[in-house]
């Protein structure tokens, strides 16, 4: 089972500002974390961070052809993508949207999530536990569709 990880824009600082709302762990370190749980559950994952809407939806369109399912970060564009919503309801692979704050008691912009509805489900409020939390549902849930 090979499944494709998303982080959105500015992931990449993770660790350098802000520790406060996003933890402390550096955006190698939580990929990190995947991949040793990757190992325990015995699937292989391919990762990529952009900050570019169009490059995220191109990884969307290409995991179609290489793998079983997608954990997303979409960052800010959780709450603006169309674009992202649209790529994942086409190629139609089960999907998990992952956040390190709990986006619900935040700013009201974040309450809402255009990629949500598209999605099996969404896990905030964890900080980089969330990633993790996230991989074993949906491993689990591809393993069992
Ligand atoms: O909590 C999350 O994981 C978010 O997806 C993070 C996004 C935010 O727009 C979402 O509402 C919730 C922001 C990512 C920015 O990451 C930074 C990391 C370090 C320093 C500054 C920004």
């Amino acid at each position: 089972m090979k499944l494709l990880i998303l982080h959105g824009p500015n992931l990449n600082l993770l660790g350098t500002r802000e520790p406060g709302i996003y933890g402390k762990l550096t955006l190698a370190e939580i990929n990190s974390t995947l991949v040793k749980l990757s190992a325990e559950l015995g699937c292989e994952l391919s990762f990529l961070q952009s900050n570019s809407e169009g490059e995220l939806i191109d990884a969307i369109q290409d995991a179609a052809q290489h793998c079983s399912g997608i954990l997303i970060n979409p960052a800010a564009y959780t709450h603006t993508s169309i674009a992202i919503r649209d790529a994942l309801a086409a190629v139609g692979l089960p999907c998990v949207e992952v956040h390190l704050s709990n986006i619900h008691n935040r700013e009201p912009f974040r309450h809402v999530s255009m990629i949500a509805p598209v999605t099996i489900g969404q896990i905030c409020g964890f900080g980089g536990d969330s990633y993790l939390l996230a991989l074993r549902a949906l491993f689990n849930y591809v393993k069992t569709k």
